[in-house]
C-alpha cells in the first residue's frame, strides 16, 4: 500500500527560512526542513494499481504556473487541543485553481471527494499536549514572518512513511505547470533542486 497525498515542495531557501521557527517552544514536535510542504489533497492508502491510475490522471492536469506567498501563522485546534502550528500560504488565484484541477483529477481516477475547505498552508509543528498561552504568544511574535515570491511550477505526488521519529515524505512523481513569464526564472533556480530520485509509483 502507499499512503499518497498531493502537494508542492518548497525551494531549500523557504525550508532554510522556516526553520528559524524550531526553537523557542516547549512541548513542539517540529517539523524537519525537508520534511516541510503544501498539502494540496490527502489521498491516504492505496494499492499499487489506484495509485497509478492517480498518477496518470495527475498527468494530465493543465494548467499555469503562478508565486506564492507565506504569510503569517495560524493554528488549527483550540486551547489545549491545538494540534498544529502552521504558516499561512497565498497566491491571488493560482492556487486554488490548482488545487481544484487537483481534486478532480483525484477524483477521476477513483477516490472519494475531499469534504473539507482547502485552507492553505505549511505546517510547521505539531502539539502532542499544548500550552495554548504559550502557542499564542509565539505566534504573535513571529506574526510579521513573510516569504515570497515563491514559482510554483510544479506539483508532486508524494508517499508519506510513518515512523517512530515522525513522517518521511518521499516524491514519488512530479508534474510540471506551463511556464508564465514572471516565473520563468524562479523556475530554474528551483530545478536545480529537484531531487533526480523521483519515481512513480
Ligand atoms: O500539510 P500538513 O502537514 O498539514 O496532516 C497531514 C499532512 O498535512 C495530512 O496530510 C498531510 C501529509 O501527511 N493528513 C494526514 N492524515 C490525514 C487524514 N486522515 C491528513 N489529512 C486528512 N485526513
Amino acid at each position: 500500500m502507499y499512503r499518497l497525498f498531493v502537494g508542492l515542495a518548497l525551494p531549500d531557501d523557504v525550508r532554510e527560512q522556516l526553520a528559524r521557527f524550531n526553537h523557542g517552544l516547549p512541548g513542539a514536535r517540529w517539523v524537519a526542513p525537508e520534511n516541510t510542504h503544501l498539502t494540496l489533497r490527502f489521498i491516504g492508502d492505496v494499492d499499487r494499481h489506484a495509485a497509478a491510475d492517480i498518477d496518470s490522471t495527475l498527468q494530465g492536469v493543465d494548467t499555469d504556473s503562478f508565486d506564492v506567498w507565506l504569510s503569517g501563522l495560524g493554528v488549527f485546534g483550540q486551547g489545549r487541543k491545538t494540534r498544529a502550528l502552521y504558516v499561512r500560504a497565498e497566491a491571488p488565484s493560482g492556487l486554488t485553481h490548482l488545487q481544484g484541477k487537483v481534486e478532480s483529477a483525484v477524483v477521476r481516477a477513483g477516490q472519494p471527494p475531499e469534504t473539507r475547505k482547502f485552507s492553505p498552508h505549511v505546517t510547521v509543528a505539531r502539539f502532542r499536549s499544548a500550552h495554548p498561552d504559550r502557542i499564542q504568544a509565539f505566534v504573535e511574535r513571529n506574526g510579521l514572518f513573510r516569504a515570497g515570491p515563491i514559482a510554483v511550477t510544479r506539483f508532486v505526488l508524494f508517499e508519506s512513511h510513518m515512523g517512530k521519529g515522525g513522517s518521511i515524505y518521499e516524491e514519488l512523481a512530479d508534474y510540471p505547470l506551463n511556464l508564465t513569464h514572471s516565473t520563468k526564472d524562479e523556475a530554474k533556480r528551483f530545478e536545480s533542486q529537484r531531487p533526480e530520485h523521483a519515481v512513480r509509483p
